[in-house]
């Protein structure tokens, strides 16, 4: 198999929801050598875009999306060791997690996943995160950036209110957002310090700010 049939059945076996091709094939691209980054985005991350457009149009439902976010995670999980540190020189502290009331998980732990291979220190809040939870946990990591993720019309609307909590109690802190529900022109109009609309430009954007 070469390069492009692999990215194709991986691509494939998440817009299948199916998580032993994922894996076999994820298995395949590790013994031979392939970079598991580009496994992740050209190849699991493009399936999950194509079964999310099904969602979109109602093509699929919930049962579907969930086999498919599990045979994209499974296969993540292996390749993850196999991710480049890349040249990044960057040390610092990343509070991440999705606000309150949002469940969407997977794009915000690709920003994890690339963060932490580049070397960046994570703490992971999860999904669903109070306001106090991210300040709190900012506070005692002392973090130099808070990273909310929000993928809903009715869960972006808490990021104004927790920009300003986590600012009040720690000013130097910058905050970065992203996500389906957000774009550049919402961060700029609630003050955030960075948007980025695909891990690898958070990663960018998150070593651009730690080596300011
Ligand atoms: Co639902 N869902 N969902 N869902 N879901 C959406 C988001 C929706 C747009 C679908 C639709 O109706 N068209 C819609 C929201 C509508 C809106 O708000 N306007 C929706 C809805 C309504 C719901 C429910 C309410 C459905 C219901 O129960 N009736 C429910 C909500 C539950 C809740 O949160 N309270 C629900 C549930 C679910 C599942 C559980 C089935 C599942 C989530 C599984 C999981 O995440 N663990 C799910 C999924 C998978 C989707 C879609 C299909 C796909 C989202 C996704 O994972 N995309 C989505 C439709 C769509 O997006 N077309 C939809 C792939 C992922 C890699 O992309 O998350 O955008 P994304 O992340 C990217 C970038 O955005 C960026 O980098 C990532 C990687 O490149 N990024 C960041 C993300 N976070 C970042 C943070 C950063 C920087 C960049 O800095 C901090």
């Amino acid at each position: 198999m070469d390069e492009k049939e692999i990215l194709g059945i991986l691509k494939d076996a998440v817009v299948k929801g199916d998580e032993k091709l994922s894996t076999e094939t994820a298995k395949v691209a590790i013994a031979d050598k392939m970079d598991a980054y580009k496994c992740i985005k050209e190849g699991l991350s493009e399936g999950m875009a194509v079964i999310s457009d099904k969602y979109d149009k109602r093509e699929v439902f919930v049962p579907q999306i969930l086999r498919s976010a599990r045979a994209m995670n499974m296969a993540v999980e292996l390749l993850k060791p196999y991710l480049k540190a890349g040249d990044s020189k960057t040390s610092g502290t990343v509070v991440i997690g999705v606000v309150q009331g949002d469940i969407h998980d997977i794009g915000k732990n690709l920003v994890k996943l690339l963060c932490e291979a580049a070397g960046v220190k994570i703490i992971d809040l999860g999904k669903s995160v109070s306001i106090d939870k991210f300040v709190d946990a900012a506070k005692e990591s002392n973090a130099d950036i808070v990273g909310m993720s929000s993928l809903m019309t009715t869960s972006m609307i808490a990021m104004p209110d927790a920009i300003k909590a986590i600012r009040d109690t720690l000013p130097d802190c910058k905050i970065i957002i992203g996500g389906g529900a957000v774009s550049q022109g919402y961060a700029d109009k609630i003050g955030a310090d960075g948007y980025a609309d695909d891990a690898a430009k958070a990663l960018k954007l998150v070593e651009s700010i730690l080596e300011a």
